[in-house]
């Protein structure tokens, strides 16, 4: 693993000014808690977990931001998010940029 090059990534800065963990540290963040809300430990997130999930982001729309995350990373329709899948979600959660160090 090349450490250094992460050094020259420059993470998302949140308006506040604090320090934003790194790309790979906001995924990785992003993905335990949405693994976290698969509640029924099914492998798959529904509308329901994942909801759960923007809901604990502060989310002011969790329905909404549910139902269209779903939309995006659903590759095969079936109205859930598979463990394949999930990187698509983690992308359209880290693209909200929500306050992960929560
Ligand atoms: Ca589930
Ligand atoms: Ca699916």
């Amino acid at each position: 693993m090349a450490r250094g090059k992460f050094a020259s990534k420059v993470p998302n800065v949140p308006k506040n000014g604090m320090t934003a963990p790194t790309t790979e540290q906001a995924e990785q963040l992003i993905r335990d808690l949405l693994k976290r809300h698969d509640t029924d430990q099914n492998g798959l997130l529904d509308k329901a977990e994942v909801q759960r999930a923007f809901d604990q982001l502060g989310s002011v729309f969790p329905s909404y931001r549910a139902y269209r995350g779903i939309k995006m990373a659903d590759d095969n329709g079936d109205g859930v998010v598979d463990m394949y899948e999930l990187e698509k979600l983690v992308q359209y959660v880290k693209n909200q940029n929500y306050n992960l160090t929560n």
